[in-house]
């Protein structure tokens, strides 16, 4: 089952942490889509229910330094 949920981050200021973001996420097994919007703080993230958890999803982006909010 594909989920899909925008999630709202802190700290993110610039193309590294885009990148930081979107491979980090995106290299989990599940995760189908990650789209970070710099401007708004906001990412985007398309996933499979039953492979990967949306707890998972935020400890990876909060691992990488950002704040799940
Ligand atoms: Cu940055």
């Amino acid at each position: 089952m594909v989920n899909q949920v925008t999630l709202n981050v802190q700290g993110m200021s610039c193309g590294h942490c885009v990148s930081s973001v979107e491979n980090s996420v995106g290299k989990l097994d599940g995760v189908n889509e990650v789209k970070v919007h710099l401007e708004s703080g906001k990412v985007d993230v398309s996933f499979e229910e039953d492979k990967v958890s949306l707890d998972v999803i935020k400890e990876t982006i909060d691992d990488q330094g950002y704040d799940v909010v």
